[in-house]
């Protein structure tokens, strides 16, 4: 397990979610707004181009200073030489990742309280928790779990907690005040036309955020 600080802005790349822009343009867009963390979530792939997607964000991603994190894949993280990798509840178990991943970083997707803790007894680096807010990127089963959840699962779960679903530049400040260590977006940055800027925007929030909280 890594000791793993985490920045507030947990971007989520997609690239199902970017229209016609190529992908590297804007992973080059995420990491000139400041982008320290990016999660590379690929459904609808073959391997092979999953592969190849995450060597590319690898050599990108590298030269920035930014983590990397596969979603969903082991061994795409692996063989990518990504800095970890996150998992939801179907995919491969905590402990047989851990057994492949080693000390390399492990995020679990929790849903419930019950979830969360789970995941911190099981020796994850971070939990994600959602969905906070309904979200039209995926259909995840579950209602909105809210805030007041939010604020529960953070007074009883010490690991680093990435909250995700339906988060935007306009109730994001909320998110990081009710206890999460960062708030994960995918929909409101890809959906920006400059997302350079966005980014750099919602970097700006976390001083406004920490000064008033
Ligand atoms: N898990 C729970 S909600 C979600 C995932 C992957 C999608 C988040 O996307 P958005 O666009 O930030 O709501
Ligand atoms: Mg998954």
């Amino acid at each position: 397990m890594t000791t793993y600080t985490m920045n507030p802005l947990y971007t989520i790349f997609d690239p199902s979610q970017s229209g016609d822009r190529p992908s590297l343009a804007i992973i080059n867009d995420l990491l000139k707004g400041g982008s320290s963390v990016i999660q590379l979530r690929v459904k609808e792939k073959p391997a092979k181009e999953f592969l190849q997607l995450a060597v590319e964000m690898r050599r990108q991603t590298s030269q920035a200073g930014c983590l990397l994190i596969v979603n969903d894949r082991v061994d795409i993280a692996l063989a990518c030489g990504a800095d970890g990798v996150h998992l939801g509840q179907e995919d491969l178990p905590l402990s047989a990742a851990r057994r492949i991943m080693g000390t390399k970083l492990i995020g679990i997707s929790t849903h419930t309280l019950e979830q969360a803790k789970e995941a911190e007894r099981g020796g994850a680096d971070y939990i994600g928790f959602g969905p906070i807010f309904g979200s039209v990127t995926k259909e995840t089963g579950y209602s909105p779990r809210g805030l007041p959840m939010l604020q529960e699962i953070r007074s009883a779960v010490r690991l680093p907690m990435v909250a995700i679903g339906g988060i935007t530049e306009a109730n994001v400040t909320k998110v990081w005040q009710a206890g999460a260590d960062a708030a994960a977006m995918i929909g409101d940055l890809i959906a920006a036309k400059d997302i350079v800027e966005k980014v750099r925007r919602v970097l700006a929030l976390t001083q406004t955020s920490s000064a008033s909280s």
